[in-house]
C-alpha cells in the first residue's frame, strides 16, 4: 500500500475511534480500508465540474416578467409556485440543439478536471435522461428526443473522465407522493394534502427503478450525487447504498444521503453549497462551488468571481485535503456560458504549470502560512504564495527537515532558489517579481528522516 494511502487510513480510523468513544454518532456504513480504497482515484483528482442542467435553463431566472438576480435558478418552480401543468410546458420548448458532449468533456478536461458530476434530476423532478419509469423525461417530453447523459457517458469514456450523477431524491416537485421534509420544501401548492403522500410508494416505484436505470445504463460511474434533506429513512438509506454496491460496486457515494452534516452516509463528505473546510477533516471532503452565484443558468446572473477569488479557494481547498467541484449551469441552447468557458481556460492554465501541487497531493503540515496555502507530497512542500513578499524573503515556520532544493514550480529549468534552514524554520530568497499574481508555487524539497 501506498504510504500516503496508510497514513489516511490511520487518520480515518483514529478520528471514527475518538468519535465513537467520545459518543457521537459516526457510525458509518462502509468498512474504512473499503472506502480509502474506492475513494482514491477521487482524491487523487481534487479537481471536478459540477453541471446543472434542466428545464429551468429555459426560464433561466425569470418567471412572469420577476427577474431572479441573485437567486438559484434551479429553484424556480419553488419560488414561484408554479403548476406542474405550466412547468411542463417548458419540456415542449426545450431543445438543446447546440448541446455538444465532446465540446462539454473538452471544456472540463482543459481545465484540469478529472471527473463531471451532472443533474440526471433535479428537485423539480424532471429526468434528463431516458426513462422508462416516467414520461416527464428529455426523451419522451421534449422535442429533442435524445439522451444527453448516454452522449455524455461516451465522450467521458473516450477521454478517461469519469462521469457522476446528481440525483435528487428526498425533493420532487412534480411527483404528487415526494413529500420533502418538515422543511416544507415539497410541492405544497399542487398537492397540498401531506396525508395523502405516500413517500414509501414514490421511494419504491420511482426513485429505486430511476437509480436502477442510471447505474445499469450508462457504464461505469464515478459517484452518486445526492442532495437529501432527511426525509428517507434508515432503511431507505441502506437500501439505495446497498443498489449501488450490487450494480457498482466502485461508484461513490456523496454523504448528502441523509444526515449530512455529520457524515454518517457516504463515501465522503460534501461540504455545504459553496462551504469550505476551515481546516483538514482528516477524511475526504468537496466543496461544490459556483463561478457566480446560481447553480442553473441565469440571464440575470452575471455577478462572477475573480479569478484571483477561485484560483486561491482551489489551493485552499486542496490545502486541507479537500476537492474542488466547481459549478457551470448551460443554456437551455446547450451551451456552457463563454464567461465561465474562459474561467475555466485561466484555471487550466495555471494548471498547465501548477497541476504538480493540485493533483495527488496530501493536506497543509504547516497548517495556513500567513503568505499562501501548502499542499504536500512525500518529500515535497508546494508553497503556494498568495502574497509575495516585498522583502523577498519567504519564511515557512514549523519545518525543521533538512533542505534538498527549492525552485519555482514553473520555472522548466528548476533554478535553485537559496534556502537556509534554522531553528524557526526555513527561508527562502524570492526572485523580485511574482511569476503569477495570483498563485505563484514555490516547490521545497526536503529531507525525509
Ligand atoms: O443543486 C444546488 C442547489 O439547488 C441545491 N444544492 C446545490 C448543489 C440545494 N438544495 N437545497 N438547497 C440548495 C438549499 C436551498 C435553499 C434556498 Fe431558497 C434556495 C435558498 C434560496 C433558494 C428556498 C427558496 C429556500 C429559500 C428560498
Amino acid at each position: 500500500m501506498k504510504k500516503s494511502l496508510i497514513i489516511f487510513v490511520k487518520l480515518v480510523s483514529i478520528v471514527s475511534i475518538v468519535m465513537i468513544v467520545a459518543g457521537i454518532g459516526f457510525a458509518q456504513p462502509t468498512p474504512e480500508p473499503e472506502r480509502t480504497q474506492r475513494t482514491q482515484w477521487w482524491r487523487e483528482a481534487r479537481f471536478g465540474m459540477f453541471i446543472h442542467w434542466g428545464l429551468y435553463a429555459l426560464p433561466a431566472g425569470e418567471w412572469k416578467g420577476e427577474k431572479d438576480k441573485g437567486g438559484y435558478s434551479e429553484w424556480l418552480m419553488y419560488k414561484h409556485q408554479i403548476p406542474v401543468a405550466e412547468y411542463e410546458k417548458f419540456a415542449e420548448k426545450f431543445n438543446p440543439v447546440k448541446f455538444n458532449a465532446d465540446e462539454w468533456v473538452g471544456i472540463a478536461k482543459r481545465a484540469g478536471m478529472k471527473y463531471i458530476v451532472i443533474t440526471s434530476k433535479h428537485h423539480d423532478g424532471f429526468a434528463m435522461f431516458d426513462s422508462k419509469v416516467t414520461d416527464y423525461d428529455i426523451v419522451d417530453a421534449t422535442p429533442f428526443k435524445r439522451d444527453p447523459m448516454k452522449e455524455l457517458a461516451e465522450a467521458c469514456q473516450k477521454e478517461g473522465i469519469k462521469l457522476c450523477f446528481y440525483y435528487s431524491v428526498d425533493r420532487d416537485w412534480h411527483h404528487p407522493e415526494a413529500q420533502g421534509n418538515e422543511l416544507k420544501q415539497s410541492n405544497f401548492w399542487d398537492y397540498p394534502d401531506e396525508s395523502k403522500k405516500d413517500f414509501d410508494k414514490y421511494f419504491d416505484k420511482h426513485v429505486i427503478p430511476q437509480l436502477t436505470e442510471l447505474l445499469t445504463n450508462y457504464g461505469p460511474l464515478g459517484i452518486i450525487w445526492f442532495d437529501g434533506i432527511n426525509k428517507k429513512s434508515d432503511e431507505q438509506n441502506e437500501r439505495i447504498i446497498n443498489l449501488i454496491r450490487k450494480h457498482q460496486p466502485d461508484c461513490l457515494i456523496n454523504s448528502r444521503l441523509g444526515d449530512w452534516k455529520s457524515y454518517k452516509w457516504g463515501d465522503y463528505r460534501s461540504m455545504g453549497d459553496n462551504k469550505v473546510s476551515d481546516k483538514e477533516l482528516g477524511y475526504g471532503w468537496e466543496n461544490p462551488g459556483t463561478l457566480n452565484h446560481t447553480y442553473g443558468y441565469s440571464k440575470f446572473d452575471d455577478d462572477w468571481k475573480s479569478m484571483e477569488k477561485i484560483i486561491r479557494m482551489f489551493a485552499d481547498i486542496a490545502s486541507k485535503g479537500g476537492n474542488y467541484l466547481l459549478n457551470v449551469g448551460p443554456t437551455a441552447d446547450g451551451i456552457i456560458q463563454p464567461e465561465a468557458v474562459e474561467m475555466l481556460y485561466t484555471i487550466g492554465k495555471w494548471m498547465d504549470s501548477n497541476s504538480e501541487s493540485i493533483y495527488k497531493t496530501e493536506a497543509s503540515p504547516i497548517g495556513q502560512p500567513s503568505w499562501g496555502r501548502c499542499t504536500a507530497k512525500p518529500g515535497k512542500l508546494y508553497l503556494h504564495v498568495f502574497d509575495w513578499p516585498k522583502n523577498k524573503r519567504l519564511d515557512i515556520k514549523g519545518i525543521k527537515n533538512g533542505i534538498e532544493k527549492a525552485y519555482l514550480l514553473a520555472d522548466p529549468q528548476k533554478q535553485a532558489l537559496e534556502a537556509v534552514s534554522s531553528e524557526s524554520g526555513i527561508t527562502i530568497e524570492l526572485p523580485s517579481n511574482a511569476p503569477d499574481a495570483i498563485d505563484s508555487v514555490i516547490v521545497l524539497e526536503i529531507k525525509v528522516k
